[in-house]
């Protein structure tokens, strides 16, 4: 008699859990798929990037390598269909010399109004002014410069085989490294760095133009490079940084990204954040155990190639993948 009345019950029990398991199983399939979506990032392919900037040799203003790697930009975005602008300036350099700065700038899905920036610096420091042999030389900027501008060609190629939801501006800023050097001897100038992006943030390539964030990569090859949260970024775009950290976290990168905050660092977002106010972080190798606290090749010749790291543009480039196609 008891028997007969429990078998009901175990009936409706059994079936509310087999019901369960299959909502279940719907979201999680959601999740993959939306996991599923997102591009590989291939880091070989953002290491040959790199390569072949640094083949030209240093990318110093008015060079012919520097004029040679602005072609090869401009060539290899406009194969990933980007409508491809290249933005001409006069500037003058703390040691009173004139150029023409070029920011290259390539624009994805230009129909959409909501998008995100991303920044990097295509040019190299004329001097090796951290270094203690061929000071007065021009680096090859692998590292600094190179890797930031190699992960960015990777991503373009990626956006080229599958478009995200949003609108996606690249923006190569010249001029990043021609600082005055702490030792030099002409009249101390102000604002020397980041002469490419702050002619852009006074004159953006587009009327009216606005992203809804910004995000820069600055010295993103290092060997178990660390990227702090760096202040000026946490002032300006604390938001920003906490969706990339998380994403990288998230994705398996937490040795690379470190949730502590680093000083403020003099680059080119400082002017994106003050002067156009798009909320902007760097994402750059923080080491507090060198004197300057960047990488320890940092404006020596040894920014080369022996010095650039698979992992690390891996790292980097997958996690802004990750953000970009999760919008
Ligand atoms: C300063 O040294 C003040 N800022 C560093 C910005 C930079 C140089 N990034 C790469 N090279
Ligand atoms: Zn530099």
């Amino acid at each position: 008699m008891q028997n007969k009345l429990f078998i009901p019950y175990i009936l409706i029990i059994g079936l509310l859990f087999s019901c369960k398991p299959s909502i279940k199983n719907d979201t999680t399939k959601n999740k993959i798929k939306k996991t599923l979506d997102i591009p590989i990032f291939n880091s070989d392919s953002a290491y040959f990037f790199v390569e072949q900037q640094v083949n030209f040799g240093p990318r110093v203003i008015s060079t012919k390598a520097w004029q040679n790697c602005s072609k090869f930009l401009v060539e290899k975005l406009n194969s990933y269909n980007a409508d491809v602008q290249i933005q001409e300036a006069p500037i003058t350099t703390y040691d009173g010399k004139n150029h023409i700065l070029k920011n290259i700038i390539a624009s994805f899905s230009t129909e959409k109004n909501n998008r995100i920036a991303l920044f990097a610096h295509w040019d190299s420091r004329h001097v090796a002014d951290h270094d203690s042999v061929n000071t007065n030389q021009p680096i090859l900027g692998a590292n600094d410069g190179g890797s930031g501008v190699g992960v960015l060609l990777e991503i373009a190629r990626n956006i080229s085989l599958k478009n995200p939801a949003i609108g996606i501006d690249v923006i190569l800023f010249d001029a990043e490294d021609y600082g005055q050097p702490e030792n030099s001897t002409y009249p101390l100038m102000s604002n020397s760095w980041c002469l490419g992006s702050q002619y852009w943030s006074k004159n953006p390539h587009k009327k009216n133009y606005f992203a809804k964030y910004g995000i820069l990569l600055d010295m993103v090859g290092g060997k178990n490079a660390k990227f702090w949260q760096e202040s000026t970024s946490s002032y300006y775009a604390p938001n920003v940084l906490k969706k990339v950290w998380n994403t990288a976290h998230q994705i398996g990168y937490s040795d690379y990204f470190v949730f502590r905050l680093s000083p403020q660092i003099m680059d080119d977002h400082y002017y994106v954040n003050t002067l156009a106010a798009i909320p902007t972080i760097d994402i750059i190798e923080f080491d507090p155990l060198t004197k300057t606290n960047f990488n320890k090749h940092w404006h020596t010749h040894s920014d080369n190639m022996n010095n650039v790291n698979k992992k690390t543009l891996k790292a980097v480039g997958q996690t802004v993948l990750n953000v970009i196609y999760s919008e």
